[in-house]
């Protein structure tokens, strides 16, 4: 782990730069590619990760959940919310999502991936040199539906867990490890919504439950047009922290494989104060910021929390993220 700088500001006075100009086209991406993504909120790109390196990816998560290969200390190994109550010994068919793999060597160099971190250069950044910071990672294993759906993902903005800004500099990188589509429940995106600024966000009220940390937009409109993105092996999409998206049930037998990375800019993000904003309204994004605040209190060692460091919401986002192709003396 590195040495940490304190970068918590207030968002007033703070303009985000045209950092990416939107007239050009990119070092991978044609102009057209770029203004889709400007105008959408996603963009597709197929066949952008080859099925060797799915493959690594698969055997390491399946090592882990095998528990084959200890993960890092600080990486989040979770559960089902129809499966965790009942006593079953961790494996491939009860782990449905890893989180914060920045410590895990072959799940990170999903996140260093040259395909995927061109792409992300040329929709955040200036030139294919510009510094990035994986944010926020996760693999992604979502179960056949136990019939209580609570496989399904509601409709939300990644915007309201992060707090640092501007938004318009921190894009998700999804890639399908298998295929996807509407029947094991593929990502619904609904384009354009990422011109609509953070709503607010809570627990929908389904019958059956719903996983923790799970939000949905408040008050959703149903009838908003969205669009099923069904994706092959290897296919990536790439979209905004404010697009509004989510995934269906997984009705299929089997489980649905992807692997994700929130990237910031790096030399041009900030983290905020929540408070006053959108985010700290929100109940459930307390409850969540500080449930993370504890673990990190709870288990210094795991994060490499300095003697006498003050953990906060901002550092808990510091220890879980890490600089991508740079040295990043310090992470954001
Ligand atoms: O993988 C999925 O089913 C949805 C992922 C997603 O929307 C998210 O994690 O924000």
């Amino acid at each position: 782990m590195k040495s940490f700088r304190f970068l918590a500001i207030s968002t007033r006075g703070f303009a985000s730069k045209p950092v990416v100009d939107w007239t050009r086209p990119g070092n991978v991406l044609s102009l057209e590619q770029k203004q889709f993504y400007k105008k959408n909120g996603f963009l597709l790109v197929r066949n952008c990760v080859a099925k060797e390196d799915l493959k690594k990816y698969e055997d390491r998560f399946n090592a882990i959940c095998e528990r084959k290969v200890k993960p890092p200390a600080s990486m989040l190994v979770m559960k089902d919310v129809s499966i965790a109550k009942k006593v079953t010994p961790d494996s491939i068919d009860t782990i449905t999502k890893v989180q914060d793999f920045a410590e895990e060597p072959v799940l990170f160099s999903y996140c260093e991936h040259p395909h995927v971190t061109n792409v992300v250069r040329d929709l955040i950044g200036s030139s294919p040199a510009t510094r990035i910071q994986a944010m926020h990672t996760m693999l992604i294993n979502k179960p056949p539906d136990t019939g209580k759906q609570t496989s399904r993902h509601p409709m939300h903005q990644d915007l309201i867990y992060f707090p640092w800004r501007p938004e318009d500099l921190t894009i998700c990188a999804w890639t399908a490890m298998e295929k996807i589509n509407k029947k094991n429940g593929c990502l619904q995106v609904v384009p354009g919504s990422q011109t609509q600024g953070l709503k607010a966000h809570g627990y929908p009220d389904w019958e059956g439950g719903v996983n923790k940390a799970y939000y949905a937009i408040k008050d959703y409109d149903m009838s908003l047009p969205r669009e099923y993105v069904e994706m092959e092996a290897g296919d990536t999409v790439f979209f905004h922290p404010n697009l509004f998206h989510g995934s269906g049930t997984n009705r299929s037998e089997g489980f649905r494989k992807a692997i994700s990375c929130h990237y910031a800019n790096y030399d041009h993000t900030k983290y905020i104060d929540v408070k006053g904003t959108v985010q700290e309204e929100n109940l459930n994004f307390q409850e969540t910021a500080n449930q993370i605040v504890d673990i990190i209190r709870k288990h210094p060692q795991r994060y490499s929390v300095k003697p006498g460091q003050e953990v906060t919401f901002e550092l808990s986002w510091r220890l879980r993220s890490r600089p991508v192709h740079h040295d990043g003396k310090e992470n954001l």
